[in-house]
């Protein structure tokens, strides 16, 4: 019976993440779910997403915190429209969520979406939002081994990006066995290295999006 009832909320939320992503495609906008442990760099990227492309492209960022406003104070001072999603408790974003803060941004302004979720690598991995591009940061003081210990969150997602590069030299973080890792459960998944606190690599981060909106709109 409790099986029946977890596929139910599971299909509910499918519906509304689905009429999510034709409400975002309808405005040609790129949504990507960012999802992350707790201080991996989740609002660090974004906020360096945004110096860099900001712009040219009009984004817009959903914040999901358990509480506080501390990440959408943040991205609001970089002058860039955010919403943010207290969930109370609850330990991942939902579709419906995010509906409910869609129905306050104007989407006619946007190009780029940010949704942060929750810091968390279990459950997010479960609950689509309605993103057309999934992206899960790691981040070097994490450890190479994550990939071993929560592999549905590296498996289902387009693009995993390696933050903290900066700290490479003070702490042992295995690239190749990482990289060896997500591949075997992922194959072919996008990898950047960057570092949010010096820019380092961003550019091909930057080049991606780029990308990615183009493609959107053909
Ligand atoms: N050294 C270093 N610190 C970083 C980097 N990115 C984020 N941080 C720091 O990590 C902490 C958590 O960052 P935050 O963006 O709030 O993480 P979130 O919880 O995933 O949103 C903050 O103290 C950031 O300054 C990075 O690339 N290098
Ligand atoms: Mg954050
Ligand atoms: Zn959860």
């Amino acid at each position: 019976m409790k099986i029946t009832v977890l596929k139910n909320i599971l299909d509910a939320n499918l519906q509304t993440a689905e009429r999510n992503q034709r409400l975002l495609e309808s405005h040609d906008i790129l949504a990507i779910n960012i999802m992350a442990s707790p201080g991996a760099g989740k609002t660090s990227l974004i906020l360096k997403t945004i110096e860099g492309l900001g712009k040219e492209v009009a984004i817009g960022v959903i914040e999901g915190d358990i509480a506080s406003t501390v990440d959408a104070d943040r991205i609001s001072q970089a002058g860039v429209p955010v919403v943010q999603i207290n969930t109370g408790g609850g330990c991942h974003l939902d579709a419906n969520m995010v509906a409910n803060a869609l129905d306050t941004m104007d989407l006619k302004k946007m190009d780029l979406l940010f949704i942060e979720n929750v810091g968390n690598l279990v459950c997010p991995a479960g609950f689509k939002l309605g993103e057309q591009k999934r992206v899960v940061l790691a981040s070097i003081p994490e450890g190479d081994d994550k990939p071993h210990k929560y592999p549905s969150m590296f498996s289902q997602t387009e693009a995993i990006v390696i933050n903290k590069t900066d700290l490479l030299p003070y702490l042992e973080f295995d690239m190749e066995d990482f990289k060896g890792t997500v591949n075997s459960l992922n194959h072919g998944v996008k990898l950047f290295e960057v570092s949010a606190k010096t820019g380092g690599g961003f550019d091909a981060w930057l080049s991606w999006l780029k990308e990615e909106i183009s493609l959107l709109r053909k």
